[in-house]
């Protein structure tokens, strides 16, 4: 690509220069067609954090649409009266595109889910987990009230603390580490996530990643840079000032460390770490009698439990010149979005023989409730984070771009 020889060749005379750079748009998603960027899961169920949800299917229009507001609305079902032993559906999308190293990924949002059991993220994941790596950019559990970012890696590596206004906990992000926690920083203001963040509006996360360093910056509504617009052509990070989380290649070989990363936007309910008695109760009610966080929340009529349970989006954008992957599995490409399947192929027929097909592992009549409904909770671990148990890996099929 023209530009990237371009961008090379200028960082090859002025290094110095090469962390202030200005990255063009290459996605934006909104509006619209903002599933178009985005492919559905090949798994019908969350099979990899034990949660208790069935994932969103394109034909679940009440739970994935643009509302009057022109913004993309990602919703868990409240609506539905769920008996025992059935879950809950909820949204998780995979972008389509696996971005690398030398990009920019903002993501705008007036709400995100939050609630006794909700266990929403907007993270990005490597192949062959935990070898392509994790950078958990928005993630937290219950009515937590601050954003808990993490990077989490396959190969030793570690977080200098300096630079950044965040709250560092653990600075081994390697997996095997502090039970998989990551390297975490907290985010200190409570607008940053939840409750907080609805109330304020909402606001933009900026992931700078490149092979010097991952900064993340929060900016709730109030104090969103004039430059950070939907319509943005490039975008330059640096009068962002201090971020809130700084991963540093001092001390964290970050080059190889990350593989192409996908962006995944997902909610699910209880689950390994939400769903921990002792951990849903440290922002939510002690469960009552014999419930779990399942029986308390997930099942019956729990219309109030999830009124808060949604992602609203302005836009997801991102600003790359660098190489990306396709994700050209076949799964993905039968699951396309409606109206963003490109030429008209018969793409909900391929989704629904997926679904069908994989349906005997997950169809709540042909198995012990033990086997798919009830997540099997591991209490000495407290403190997963999400890709620390979604060690799904990535499906074959991603096709380099250049
Ligand atoms: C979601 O779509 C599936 C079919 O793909 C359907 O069986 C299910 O009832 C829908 N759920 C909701 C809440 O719309
Ligand atoms: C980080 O954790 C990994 C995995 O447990 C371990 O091998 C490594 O020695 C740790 N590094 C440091 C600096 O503690
Ligand atoms: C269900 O959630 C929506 C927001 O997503 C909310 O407007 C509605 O009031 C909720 N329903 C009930 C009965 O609480
Ligand atoms: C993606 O898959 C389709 C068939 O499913 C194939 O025609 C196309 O060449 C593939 N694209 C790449 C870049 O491999
Ligand atoms: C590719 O898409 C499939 C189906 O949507 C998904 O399950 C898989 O995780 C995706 N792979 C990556 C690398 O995101
Ligand atoms: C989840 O289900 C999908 C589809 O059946 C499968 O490809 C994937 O390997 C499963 N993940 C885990 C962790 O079992
Ligand atoms: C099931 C289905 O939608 N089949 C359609 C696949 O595409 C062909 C050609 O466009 C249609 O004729 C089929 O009806």
């Amino acid at each position: 690509m023209k530009t990237t020889a371009a961008a090379a060749a200028l960082a090859a005379v002025l290094p110095a220069l090469a962390s202030a750079a200005s990255y063009p748009i290459l996605d934006s998603m909104k509006g619209a067609n903002f599933l178009d960027g985005w492919n559905f899961p090949v798994s019908t169920y969350d099979n990899t954090t034990n949660g208790d949800v069935f994932w969103a299917t394109p034909q679940n229009t009440s739970l994935l649409y643009l509302n009057d507001a022109g913004r993309f609305v990602l919703k868990v079902d409240n609506t539905t009266f769920v008996p025992y032993n059935e879950k809950r559906y909820a949204p998780t999308l995979f972008s389509k595109k696996a971005y690398n190293s030398g990009t920019v990924i903002v993501f705008d949002a007036t709400h995100m889910p939050y609630g006794c059991s909700v266990w929403p993220a907007f993270w990005t994941q490597g192949a062959n987990w935990p070898h392509g790596g994790e950078i958990d950019i928005v993630e937290g559990i219950n009515q937590q009230t601050k954003n808990q970012i993490a990077l989490h890696t396959g190969q030793v590596c570690t977080q200098s603390k300096s630079q950044f206004t965040g709250t560092p906990g653990f600075d081994n992000c390697t997996i095997g580490a502090n039970y998989d926690a990551g390297c975490v920083v907290t985010d200190p203001s409570e607008n940053s996530y939840g409750a907080g963040f609805a109330a304020a509006g909402g606001g933009v996360f900026v992931t700078e990643w490149t092979d010097q360093f991952i900064k993340i910056w929060f900016f709730s509504r109030a104090n969103v840079p004039s430059s950070l617009t939907a319509d943005a052509k490039s975008i330059d990070t640096g009068s962002f000032g201090t971020p809130v989380a700084w991963y540093d290649s001092s001390t964290c070989d970050l080059k190889n460390s990350l593989s192409a990363q996908t962006i995944t936007l997902t909610t699910t309910l209880c689950g390994s770490w939400a769903g921990v008695a002792s951990t849903l109760e440290q922002t939510c009610p002690p469960l009552t009698g014999t419930n779990t966080c399942y029986t308390q929340y997930v099942i019956n009529d729990a219309s109030e439990t999830y009124k808060n349970a949604y992602f609203e989006i302005n836009y997801v954008n991102v600003f790359s010149s660098a190489s990306y992957e396709i994700n050209n599995s076949s799964a993905a490409q039968s699951h396309a979005a409606p109206g963003g399947s490109k030429g008209g192929d018969n793409s909900t027929a391929g989704a629904s023989a997926g679904a069908s097909g994989s349906g005997s592992s997950a169809a709540p009549s042909s198995s012990g409730k033990g086997s798919w409904a009830r997540p099997v909770l591991d209490t000495s671990v407290g403190y997963l984070a999400w890709g620390a148990v979604a060690a799904a890996g990535i499906a074959s099929g991603m096709a380099v771009v250049f």
